[in-house]
C-alpha cells in the first residue's frame, strides 16, 4: 500500500499533521503501508494537479480540500478550506467518512490526534508533546513573547527550521522522524542544530536592526524596513521588544513583493478595537481582525510607505 501525504508545507503545524497523520494511519488502516509526503504552497489559480495524488490512498492535511475523485483522506482546521463554493458543497456530500473540517482547531495536528481517537481508537501518547506544540505555535498561543522570539524550546527551535528550508527533500525526510522521537531528540540533530544556529544568528540580527528602526509612538509601533534584504520576520519581534506596543505596522520589500504587515500584540492587554483584516481589504490586503497583511507589486515601495503610514496614523487615533 502506498499512501501519497500532501501538508502544507514549510509550516511547523503541517509538517506535524503528516506526522501524526502517518501514526494514525499505521494504527488505524495498515502498519504495511509506505508513506511518501510532498509539500504544497498557497499560490493564484489552481493549487492541485491530479499528478499529485499517485498513491493507492491520497491523503491531505493541514491545507485545502480537492475534489479529486482519487483524494481519499482529507484533513483541515483553516477558515478558508474551500477554494470554490463547489469544493464546499462536494464536501457535504461526501459519505467516505475520512474527511474532516475542524475550523474551531487551533492546530491541524490537534485536530487528526482529535478525530483519531474519537472515532477510529487512535492512541499514541508518546505524540502528546508534538500536539501540545503544534497547537501553541500554529495557534500562537504563547504565554510570552519570550517563548516565540528567543525560541528556548525544542519545538520552536525545529520550528524556525521548518519555516525556513529551501530543500524540498528536508521535510519528507523530517516527517518520519517527526513521528517517532521526542522533540529534544530532533532538535539535537546535527542537520537540524546546524540550521538553527544559522538562522538564530540571523533572527538576532534582523531583531538588533527593528530595535534600531521601530518607532514607538501613541500605542503603535512602525518598523520601515524595505531597505533591508530580508522579508518577513518573526512577527513577534515588536511585542518582546516593545511590550507597550498594542499595534505594530511593518513595511519590507522582497523581490516578490512589497509587503505591509499589520498585527495586534496579544500580550498587551489594551483593548483593541480595530478590525484590520477591514483596515487592510481597503488596500486590497486581507487577513483576520488581529493580524493581516498587504501585498503590493516590488515596483510600489512609495505608495506602500504612504499606505503603512496612513494606517499607522489610523490605529495611533483610534487608541487616543
Ligand atoms: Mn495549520
Amino acid at each position: 500500500m502506498r499512501v501519497r501525504v500532501c501538508f502544507h508545507n514549510r509550516c511547523f503545524d503541517g509538517a506535524c499533521s503528516a506526522a501524526v497523520f502517518t501514526r494514525f494511519y499505521q494504527s488505524a488502516v495498515t502498519p504495511q503501508a509506505e508513506f511518501h509526503y510532498r509539500g504544497l504552497i498557497h499560490r493564484a489559480g489552481q493549487l492541485f494537479e491530479e499528478s499529485c495524488f499517485d498513491g493507492d490512498e491520497n491523503a491531505i492535511v493541514d491545507f485545502k480540500y480537492s475534489s479529486s475523485p482519487r483524494l481519499t483522506w482529507w484533513f483541515d482546521h483553516h477558515q478558508s478550506a474551500f477554494l470554490t463554493p463547489a469544493d464546499a458543497e462536494h464536501f457535504r456530500r461526501d459519505r467516505s467518512g475520512r474527511k474532516f473540517f475542524g475550523p474551531e482547531f487551533l492546530s491541524c495536528t490537534k485536530f487528526i490526534s482529535h478525530i483519531g481517537a474519537t472515532r477510529f481508537n487512535f492512541q499514541a501518547p508518546d505524540l502528546n508533546e508534538l500536539v501540545y506544540w503544534a497547537d501553541l505555535i500554529d495557534g500562537a498561543q504563547y504565554a510570552d513573547p519570550k517563548v516565540a522570539v528567543e525560541m528556548r524550546d525544542a519545538a520552536t527551535q525545529i520550528a524556525l527550521v521548518i519555516e525556513s528550508t529551501a530543500d524540498p527533500a528536508f521535510l519528507p525526510r523530517l516527517i518520519p522522524v517527526l513521528a517517532t522521537k521526542p522533540l529534544a531528540e530532533i532538535a539535537s540533530l546535527p542537520e537540524i542544530r546546524q540550521s538553527f544556529e544559522r538562522l538564530y544568528t540571523q533572527h538576532l540580527r534582523t531583531m538588533d536592526i527593528i530595535r534600531q528602526k521601530a518607532e514607538l509612538r501613541g500605542g503603535v509601533v512602525f518598523v520601515d524596513v524595505s531597505d533591508q534584504d530580508f522579508e518577513g520576520f518573526n512577527k513577534f519581534i515588536p511585542y518582546y521588544l516593545f511590550p507597550e506596543a498594542v499595534y505594530s505596522v511593518a513595511l519590507s520589500r522582497s523581490d516578490e513583493r512589497v509587503k505591509i504587515a499589520v498585527g495586534s500584540n496579544p500580550w498587551n492587554p489594551t483593548p483593541k478595537n480595530a478590525n484590520l483584516a477591514s483596515i487592510c481589504e481597503r488596500f486590497g490586503g486581507g487577513g483576520h481582525a488581529k493580524v493581516a497583511a498587504i501585498s503590493l507589486p516590488p515596483n510600489e515601495l512609495d505608495r506602500g510607505r504612504s499606505v503603512a503610514i496612513a494606517i499607522t496614523r489610523q490605529l495611533r487615533i483610534e487608541l487616543e
